[in-house]
């Protein structure tokens, strides 16, 4: 397989953007034979149920995708399969990157012919037009789905509400192009504690890194569960995948002899925030749900009628943590890069 390119989404000619927003409305018309819903609503469905989580040796439900860390590998993977998922429907399509240090608006990234305007610290919400509008755009392209319109499938809508929706007054945005740099180049690894742990906790939760990311835009990217409904979460994610790979590659050159193993806590290293072991999930061997394959004992506890819309994996391989490491070669997801 040959390696799929990401690119800046600010910078990427406009043309090449839109095959990224095309791919997005195609797979969210492509209907699951038989269903009412979408192979786009499988892949928000999957984000639904990653919330609660209950692996074969607990009687607990936890969060296997966030929160932990887990969230950089995890998201990588569904990053990747949603990838796939959208060369089905335009081959070669890769998922674009926001590169958060720029101003929102104006912007090229944030206007109406890319992913539409967030409304940057406005809190008044606003239904989002264009392409993405619940009532259809208002001159559809040729490749445009006859009679297709974006709405939010009901079983992944939060508050009833069917339209994509941006606009929030948070304003703790963007991060520094000095910030990113750093964060690319953290090394906190004292008395034996992987650096893995001090480099996700500021990328996944600190002040303007992924969580305020979310939230600066409002509408369903600030909902924890459902953000995956809006296409700009993809490309939000992209960059945090890209910016994980960079402190990935610096610090195996800054350490000869080292491999990507070597730069994630090993299984049994306790959390140095929490002084316990993470959950099962989270750890370097452990499976990831819902690429469980046909292990038995797994269980969802999502909101009513969200586990139905699930993809079955259940023929597939089951894939690890440690089989993210390398994102040139992900195993059979074949591999990419960022430009
Ligand atoms: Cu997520």
């Amino acid at each position: 397989m040959a390696t799929d390119v990401r690119k800046n989404a600010e910078t990427m000619p406009a043309d090449e953007f839109q095959e990224y927003m095309k791919a997005c409305v195609l797979l969210k018309a492509k209907k699951v034979p038989g269903k009412n819903y979408s192979v786009y609503d499988q892949w928000v469905a999957v984000h639904g149920c990653i919330m609660a989580v209950r692996t074969p040796d607990s009687n607990r439900y936890r969060n296997m995708g966030h929160q932990g860390i887990a969230f950089l590998p995890w998201h990588r993977e569904y990053l990747r399969r949603f990838e796939l998922a959208l060369q089905t429907v335009v081959p070669g399509v890769t998922i674009p990157y926001w590169p958060w240090p720029m101003q929102p608006e104006p912007s090229a990234l944030f206007s109406r012919v890319r992913i539409h305007p967030i409304f940057f610290s406005r809190s008044s919400r606003r239904d989002i037009d264009g392409l993405f509008a619940a009532s259809g755009p208002v001159s559809p392209s040729a490749w445009w789905p006859s009679g297709f319109k974006w709405t939010v499938h009901r079983a992944l809508q939060v508050g009833g509400t069917p339209q994509l929706q941006r606009g929030s007054s948070d304003d703790g945005w963007p991060p520094t192009a000095a910030a990113i740099r750093q964060l690319e180049n953290l090394d906190v690894s004292s008395s034996g504690i992987n650096p893995y742990w001090a480099f996700w906790r500021r990328l996944e939760a600190d002040p303007r890194m992924h969580n305020s990311g979310h939230n600066i835009v409002g509408g369903y990217m600030a909902n924890p569960v459902f953000s995956p409904n809006d296409p700009l979460f993809w490309v939000h994610h992209s960059y945090i995948d890209r910016v994980w790979a960079r402190w990935q590659q610096k610090r195996l050159a800054a350490k000869p002899g080292t491999n990507l193993n070597d730069f994630y806590p090993p299984q049994n290293q306790v959390d140095p925030f929490r002084g316990r072991l993470p959950a099962n999930g989270h750890r370097i061997n452990d499976i990831m749900w819902p690429w469980v394959g046909n292990t038995s004992g797994y269980a969802v506890n999502p909101g009513p009628g969200v586990e139905a819309l699930l993809p079955d994996f259940s023929s597939e391989p089951v894939r690890r943590i440690r089989n993210t490491f390398d994102v040139l070669n992900m195993g059979g997801l074949g591999g990419y890069s960022y430009a």
